[in-house]
């Protein structure tokens, strides 16, 4: 054991000892190692606390992912959807519905104490949902702002049951000191500012008065936003919401015809709208858009194998057969 090392030392590593948690554990050993005077007679003893923090570290990501919680969010599936609103909206009941997750559901504000992905089906698309904090909720201001920043649309959830044009006025507001604007298409601003695709969904309508309180959402959003009323206690499919999350997203699904066969319609290319023949070719393999001689067609609004040349703008639900 090296000599002169310093008191506080000592406290910290009484903390560590007595830590209940992994992530109590990785806080200690970093005050460690932070403390631990850097020399040739404490290199072992660093390298040491180095190992049990990837330990710790490896320890805190399993516990995390067995209850689903995780503080970065691996995109899967054809989009990145995060819900997000004030306290007891409804948010996690809604990704408890819409997909297999299981988040804590309750009826006092800030139940969910992290970011829990959950995987939704629309049709033959998976859509991972993210359920967040409460927009409001302090302890949340270190990671939820990137984590919206970085997705691909947002649900705002209000509660019909509550005041949902304050909740959607009050949840703007945050979402604008998080540098997010809501829109219908993802885009970058200026200063830093990110617009994103923003469905407003009115949560609870089955509740009384629900009916009149969208109505006068309805009037206030006038068009700019697209929302939907909906209960997730009641409703337990909730396809329209599903389509609706679908449509925000901006994409368009297109399947492959091989030249003698049919083609697999459980298994779409995920385009983004606007895509083409090309950026088709080119998500099949990467040497197809160079290759790419011209393409023939099956959709609604078409003949059937109609040709179309490379710069063809593709519709949700096209079928192509490339010719390479
Ligand atoms: N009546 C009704 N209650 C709901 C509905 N959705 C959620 N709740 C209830 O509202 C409370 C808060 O739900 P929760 O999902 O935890 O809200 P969160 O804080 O936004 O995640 C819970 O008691 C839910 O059972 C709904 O559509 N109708
Ligand atoms: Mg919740």
């Amino acid at each position: 054991m090296p000599a002169n090392l310093p008191p506080h030392y000592f406290s910290a590593e009484k903390r560590y000892r007595e830590a209940k948690d992994p992530r109590e554990k990785i806080e200690a050993l970093e005050l460690m190692l932070a403390i631990m005077p850097k020399h040739k007679g404490t290199d072992h003893l660093r390298a040491d606390l180095r190992r049990r923090i990837a330990r710790a570290t490896t320890e805190a990501e399993r516990a995390a992912s067995k209850k689903g919680y995780s503080y970065r969010i691996r995109k899967e599936g054809a989009g990145q959807v995060v819900l997000a609103g004030l306290p007891n909206v409804g948010k996690s009941r809604l990704l408890g519905t819409l997909t297999e997750a299981s988040p804590e559901v309750g009826d006092y504000p800030f139940t969910t104490r992290n970011a829990m992905p959950g995987m939704m089906k629309f049709e033959n698309v998976p859509i991972q949902l993210v359920d967040t904090n409460p927009l409001n909720d302090q302890n949340a201001r270190a990671w939820l702002p990137s984590l919206l920043r970085s997705c691909d649309a947002v649900l705002l959830v209000v509660d019909l049951s509550d005041s949902p044009l304050e909740q959607f006025d009050a949840a703007l507001e945050v979402l604008r000191e998080f540098k997010v604007v809501s829109g219908t298409e993802k885009e970058q601003m200026d200063e830093g500012i990110i617009k994103l695709p923003t469905l407003v969904v009115a949560n609870k309508n089955d509740a009384a008065g629900a009916a009149e309180k969208y109505k006068l959402l309805s009037k206030k959003l006038a068009g700019s936003l697209p929302s939907i009323s909906v209960s997730a206690e009641t409703d337990a499919v909730l396809g329209d919401l599903r389509r609706q999350i679908f449509n925000i997203l901006n994409i368009v699904r297109v399947y492959t015809k091989p030249r003698s066969g049919k083609a697999d319609f459980n298994d779409p290319v995920i385009l983004n709208a606007g895509e083409m023949v090309e950026d088709f070719a080119q998500a099949v393999h990467k040497d197809f858009r160079r290759k790419l001689k011209y393409a023939n067609i099956w959709g609604s609004g078409k003949y059937d194998g109609q040709r179309v040349s490379r710069d063809y703008v593709l519709q949700d639900g096209d079928t192509l057969e490339l010719h390479i």
